[in-house]
This record gives C-alpha cells, sequence and structure tokens, in this order.
C-alpha cells in the first residue's frame, strides 16, 4: 500500500511510486522487480536517485525537509515544485540544453526527469583538466533563450506578471542566496569558514571597505528589485551535466525573477574560481577564452532574438522606436547585464572561498600552502573588482585585469 502522505522514499518507495507513473514506467520497461535504483545524491540540498530498467533510465529527485549536508537545517519541501516549474518554463524555449521533464508528485515532493547518461558534472569536468570550449559559448545560449523568452520583452505583460507572482513564493531557497551571497560573508557568521589564516587579512579588508560593501548592497538590492526574467538562480558549473558535444543545465530549483547578470555571474565567478584552482598558465588562457566565449555568445543571441523579424506574440509590448537609436537603447540594456554581470561574479567568488558551501575547485591542488595562496588569489581579485566597481566597465576590462593575475597563488 503507498502512503499518501510525504516520507523520504527508499528503493521499494520509488518503485511503488513509478509504477504508478506510466509514461515513467514505460521509459524503464519490464516490471518494478527489474528495476535498479542507485543514490547519486551530491548536493546540499536533496535525495537524488538513478532508477534504471530493461528499457531505459530517469533520474528522481526528492525534497528533504532538512539541507541534505545539515540536517539541523530545517527547510520546506517546496523546492521540487519550483525547480519543476522552472523547467516546464524553460525547456520549451532551450530545446537540448536542459533535462527533459517526466513527472512531479506534489505529495511526495518527487521530480522525475530524463537521466543524461554519458554526461558528467561540468566542475568534475574541468576539475580533471578537460578543454571542451563549446561549454561555455552553450551556457550563453541558454541563458540568453531562457531569460529573453521568460521576458517582457517576449510575453505579454500578463503572463509575465503571473509567472512572477508563482516564482516570487519561492522565499525559502530565495533566502539561502540572500543571506549566503550577500549579507553573511560580510560579518562574522557561524555559517562562515575557511581554513587559511592568509586569508584573514583581505577578509578584514573586505569588511571594511566602504566602496566595496555599497557595491554588494547594490548588488542585493537589484537582486531583489530588478524582475527582469525567470533565472535559473544557482547556474554554477556544479549545474551542469555536459561531454564534449552535449550540454544540460539541471537543478533549477533556485529559479526566480532577477536581473539577468545574476545568471550571468554565477557562472562566470564559477569560472573565475576553476581560473585560480588552475595549475597551468595555458589552462587559464582556456578559462579566459571560455569566459569570452561565454559572454559574445549571449550578448549576440540575446540581440538576435530581440531584433529577429517575425512578428511578436499578441499582447507583447510593440517597439515604439527603431533605427539607430533603438539599437543604441538596446546595447545600453545589455551594458547594464555586463555590469550586473562582473559584480555578481565577484559576489559569487567572495562567497565561495570565506562563506557556507565552499566548491570543490581548489581540491585539486595537494599542496595547503600553495592551495591557500590560490584561493586568496581569487579573493583579491573579486575585491578588487568590487571595490573598482566604477573602473572596471567592461568584461573586457575584467578579463584584462584576470589575465594579470597568471600566475597568482602558484
Ligand atoms: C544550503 S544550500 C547552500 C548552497 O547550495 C546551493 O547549491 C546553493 O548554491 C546554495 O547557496
Ligand atoms: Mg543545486
Amino acid at each position: 500500500m503507498t502512503e499518501s502522505t510525504y516520507h523520504t522514499l527508499d528503493a521499494a518507495g520509488i518503485r511503488s511510486l513509478i509504477s504508478g507513473v506510466p509514461v515513467v514506467a514505460g521509459r524503464l520497461g519490464g516490471t518494478p522487480d527489474l528495476w535498479r535504483v542507485h543514490e547519486v545524491s551530491d548536493g546540499n540540498l536533496n535525495n537524488v536517485f538513478i532508477v534504471g530498467g530493461p528499457t531505459g533510465e530517469v533520474c528522481l529527485k526528492q525534497s528533504l525537509p532538512y539541507v541534505r549536508v545539515d540536517p539541523t537545517w530545517k527547510m520546506p519541501l517546496d523546492r521540487t515544485y519550483f525547480e519543476s516549474e522552472w523547467l516546464r518554463a524553460v525547456r520549451p524555449l532551450v530545446g537540448g540544453l536542459t533535462t527533459e521533464f517526466l513527472h512531479f508528485d506534489p505529495v511526495l515532493h518527487v521530480l522525475i526527469v530524463e537521466s543524461l547518461s554519458g554526461h558528467t558534472v561540468y566542475r568534475s569536468a574541468l576539475m580533471r583538466g578537460v578543454d571542451w570550449p563549446d561549454v561555455a559559448p552553450r551556457i550563453g545560449t541558454f541563458i540568453a533563450h531562457a531569460t529573453f523568452g521568460t521576458s517582457l520583452l517576449a510575453l505579454p505583460f500578463e503572463d509575465v506578471f503571473a509567472a512572477r507572482r508563482d516564482f516570487a513564493r519561492n522565499v525559502t531557497l530565495t533566502r539561502i542566496t540572500l543571506d549566503l551571497v550577500f549579507d553573511h560573508p560580510y560579518r562574522d557568521h557561524p555559517r562562515n569558514n575557511w581554513d587559511e589564516p592568509e586569508l584573514t587579512p583581505l577578509v578584514l579588508d573586505i569588511r571594511s571597505s566602504a566602496p566595496t560593501l555599497l557595491a554588494v548592497e547594490n548588488l542585493r538590492r537589484r537582486f531583489l528589485s530588478q524582475p527582469q526574467a525567470l533565472l535559473h538562480g544557482d547556474l554554477h558549473t556544479g549545474s551542469i551535466m555536459t561531454k564534449a558535444d552535449d550540454t544540460r543545465v539541471i537543478d533549477g530549483e533556485f529559479a526566480l525573477y532577477g536581473p539577468i547578470g545574476f545568471d550571468c555571474g554565477m557562472f562566470v565567478g564559477n569560472l573565475v574560481l576553476h581560473y585560480f584552482a588552475t595549475p597551468d598558465a595555458t589552462a587559464r588562457s582556456a578559462t579566459i577564452r571560455d569566459i569570452a566565449a561565454f559572454w559574445t555568445c549571449f550578448h549576440a543571441q540575446f540581440l538576435t532574438l530581440w531584433n529577429r523579424d517575425e512578428a511578436p506574440p499578441a499582447g507583447t509590448l510593440r517597439p515604439l522606436a527603431y533605427g539607430p537609436a533603438a539599437h543604441t537603447a538596446q546595447l545600453a540594456f545589455l551594458e547594464e547585464i555586463e555590469a550586473d554581470t562582473m559584480g555578481f561574479a565577484a559576489a559569487e567568488v567572495i562567497r565561495r572561498i570565506i562563506g557556507y558551501a565552499h566548491t570543490a575547485d581548489f581540491d585539486v591542488i595537494a599542496d595547503p600552502r600553495q592551495r591557500g595562496a590560490c584561493r586568496a588569489g581569487a579573493l583579491a581579485f573579486a575585491y578588487y573588482i568590487l571595490d573598482h566597481t566604477a573602473q572596471i566597465r567592461t568584461l573586457g576590462d575584467f578579463l584584462r585585469h584576470l589575465g594579470e593575475q597568471e600566475k597568482v597563488g602558484l
């Protein structure tokens, strides 16, 4: 007998749930006793399983009433609902750049999607030293299509307002971002941590720099008050599954309406972390190339979508001006996204080094002194970007300064 209230699923529970969902059971093939259930939980928040049968495989994710890596941190269960809604909204816009939605169970808070066999987490691939130059531009394409297509540039305002209302309820995970990215790193908080004593003077400098703190306040305000498009909300390199010829953005549970530069900045910030954790100058150059290719691709695709010839859907905002002045206005909007991208990237680097939820990038460096020096290099770079918000005006400036850090920490 299946329970009709929430409970965490084990292998038997998963077989029982799936046997009642024809679209998933049909994909697996055979009978439930033939289905293999394999736990692959890896992220901070949820249980994740791969379920395989004679004819196919699926990925099942279940929210827990707490943070998976810290059961004392209690949490409501609604995050898989928001991930399902995000997936349903963006999949038609980005096609094969995310996973296929298969099923959502609102009682068990379970989301089932296509399983990605042969893909690897992008962060792990980068740490292994692979050089796949097509991945970053694919993320540029993903963000351009997902954000343009959910914005007022592509939809009637009534649809955008309805979607904003829905995602505005994703308050638990938005609160996590607000606290962990924009607040805790800038004061003493028990969730902050760093092992390397050489980081402490830098942390104290960051916390006492008025330009830096004002830049973070501005980013925080923009994060909450610029609902430009539906964002992924946590687009770090661990939210990307890839192989050389196929890339998917996963894990949209932090989805919210916000500034487009937030998704761009999360991605760029995680490439910056990889840059400082990379052991050689050639690989560092490849990361600079990837960030540039990401931005070029995002910029070009966003403009192409904005200027495409086909008539916009009825009810969308009709352009009032055409010609060079209108084009200049479009470029100004993209410059605003560019400024946001650099700021959010820097904030992401800082929180991943001194706040909660560090990333694994630096684990590839065996020598603790060198690891500390590389982390300090990343932290100093992010500090410089925020402290010089008025001077670092383009991603070209940002990358030039990053290139000058070629030997930092090594
Ligand atoms: C308690 S959640 C900590 C972090 O993990 C997620 O991936 C987000 O990045 C969040 O900030
Ligand atoms: Mg995640």
